[in-house]
């Protein structure tokens, strides 16, 4: 038997933006459908962030966002110098966005999703073929410099269908098992000029009921202490239909309460309707684009649908009405934005935070993306360039929200100057005035949660004093009291052992 190659998978993220539970969903599509078309002839390791420079390997296959595409050159030069003849393919979302930002140092960049072009190009390159025809006819998606002509050879990515895409490896990489998540959508049916979503996936496509439902089951039972699952697609609610038939199967197969769900949905399609599906669906935790309380700056965002600020404030009373834990993405600074309507947005979203209408607002300063209208606006205005140079982490560090990596709003706003981030509303509204209102409003957010905090620790200490008195009596209580001290020491809630 031939040896394995050694391939491995960067994910490449800086270690201050990373949640360290979360392990990319790219990598667990990469690495089945790999195994799945190459059996026993690759050894696949998954590595995070920088690579070690003694680093060896036959493939480096890079997965990198726009705002890491400065750590991911890095990686990849540093690379290269220690591994002259492998070879480097380079995925994910910034190189589709930007294809002829490959650099001289990688072989080849695949666009779009991965699934079957990298596998038909790993095969290409392990047999050693040396046929150009044979990629540029064979494999779509695909990105090299043709050093015959001297310019990129560039092909459009293909759509893949779910049918075509293996389940991923959700299971445990380099001895590690970290919280799943799924993605049953590819895509959005919307096109909104801040997000480059639309131009990634150009269409949508869903996987269909049953196969989620298998996707549940397998997480079921392979990973017993996950209770929670975050769905990471675009726009989870799309399709009712499929959802409705979701139902039917996960009721069927006895799933429906296994575990808890977060997604995504749009304002202008919460109803009542809706809200009832996602219940029985078990979902508890839900986020929608807000944007803006100015239905002028709604519209410059979100041309499609209707999102205006009646439809958002609806759909946060729809919500919470059926119970569900609300959070909301709020963008600022768009260009053309004044003081006013800042202060409008502000002032609606802390309302529905105080009121508890909603659990949590992320605000978010538009940051221009490859892929989207804005991010045009921003190259016209020379903000931005398409080019190796630029700092790619200028684009990083534009969410403020309360359970963020950040302690407070001061570090964040550090953090944010130190990465010169890009901000385009310097004319109607400078960057500095901004801040200060982004502060004034923080602080009282805060205090909003503070007060939050307080009531329901009040709630918890009576209910663990409630157990704790009934476990003298009974084996029951004496469970439940166990239990209530082991969450204690989850929440980290602040109680002294002799208050209950
Ligand atoms: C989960 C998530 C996060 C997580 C993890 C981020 C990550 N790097 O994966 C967290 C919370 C950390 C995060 C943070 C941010 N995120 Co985010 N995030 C997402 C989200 C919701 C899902 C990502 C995902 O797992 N998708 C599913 C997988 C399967 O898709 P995929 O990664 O694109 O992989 C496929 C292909 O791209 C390709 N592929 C990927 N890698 C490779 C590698 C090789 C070698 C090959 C061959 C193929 C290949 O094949 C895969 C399967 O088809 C997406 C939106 C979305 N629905 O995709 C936004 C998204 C990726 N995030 C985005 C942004 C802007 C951010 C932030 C900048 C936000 C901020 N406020 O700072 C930060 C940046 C963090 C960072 N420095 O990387 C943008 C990216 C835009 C861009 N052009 O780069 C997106 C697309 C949202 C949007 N629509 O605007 N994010
Ligand atoms: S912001 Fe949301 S609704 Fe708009 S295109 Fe992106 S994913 Fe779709």
């Amino acid at each position: 038997m031939q040896d394995k190659k050694k391939l491995i998978f960067n994910y490449v993220i800086d270690k201050d933006d990373f949640n360290p539970n979360f392990r990319p969903l790219a990598f667990g599509y990469i690495k089945s459908s790999l195994e799945k078309a190459l059996p026993d002839m690759l050894n696949i390791k998954y590595l995070e962030g920088s690579i070690p420079e003694d680093e060896k390997a036959d493939f480096l296959l890079i997965s990198s966002l726009s705002p890491d595409w400065q750590n991911a050159l890095t990686n990849i030069r540093s690379f290269r110098a220690n591994n002259p003849s492998a070879a480097i393919i380079v995925g994910g979302q910034h190189i589709t966005q930007l294809p002829e930002t490959l650099p001289a140092e990688a072989d080849f960049g695949i666009l779009g999703e991965g699934e079957i072009s990298q596998v038909l190009l790993v095969k290409f390159i392990l047999e050693k073929n040396q046929d150009i025809d044979y990629l540029k006819t064979q494999i779509e998606g695909l990105v090299f410099f043709d050093k015959k002509v001297n310019e990129f050879y560039i092909s459009n990515p293909k759509r893949l269908d779910f049918t075509q895409i293996p389940q991923p490896d959700w299971l445990a990489e380099n001895g590690i098992k970290k919280t799943p998540y799924l993605l049953t959508s590819r895509g959005c049916p919307y096109n909104c000029t801040f997000c480059s979503s639309s131009n990634l996936w150009k269409k949508v496509s869903f996987q269909p009921a049953e196969s989620i439902a298998e996707d549940i089951s397998y997480l079921s039972k392979n990973f017993p202490k996950i209770t929670n699952i975050s769905i990471l697609d675009d726009l989870f609610v799309a399709d009712r239909k499929r959802l409705e038939k979701l139902y039917e199967i996960l009721k069927e197969k006895n799933l429906l309460k296994r575990f808890t769900y977060a997604c995504n949905v749009r304002a202008d399609l919460v109803d009542e309707e809706l809200c009832e599906l996602m219940k029985k669906l078990n979902i508890t935790y839900c986020s929608y684009g807000f944007e803006s309380g100015n239905d002028r700056i709604l519209k410059l965002l979100k041309p499609q649908g209707n999102c205006s600020v009646k439809t958002n404030i609806k759909a946060a009373k729809i919500l919470k009405k059926y119970g569900f834990n609300v959070n909301l993405s709020v963008v600022v600074g768009t260009p053309t934005e004044t003081k006013e309507e800042l202060l409008k947005t502000y002032n609606l979203t802390i309302d529905l935070l105080k009121k508890g209408l909603v659990n949590d607002v992320a605000y978010n300063i538009l940051t221009p993306m490859p892929g989207t209208h804005y991010w045009k606006v921003a190259l016209e205005n020379n903000i931005v360039e398409e080019s190796n140079d630029f700092q790619w982490k200028r684009l990083t560090i534009f969410a403020d929200f309360k359970h963020s990596s950040f302690d407070n709003f001061d570090d964040w706003l550090k953090e944010r100057k130190k990465r010169n981030s890009v901000y385009l509303n310097e004319k109607y509204l400078p960057e500095d005035e901004l801040y200060e209102i982004m502060s004034k409003y923080a602080k009282q957010r805060d205090k909003i949660f503070d007060r939050f905090n307080n009531k329901e620790n009040r709630k918890f200490k009576t209910k663990g004093l409630r157990y704790k008195i009934l476990s003298l009596f009974s084996k029951k209580y004496k469970e439940k009291y166990k239990k209530w001290k082991i969450s204690k020491l989850n929440k980290n809630v602040k109680i002294k052992e002799t208050e209950c």
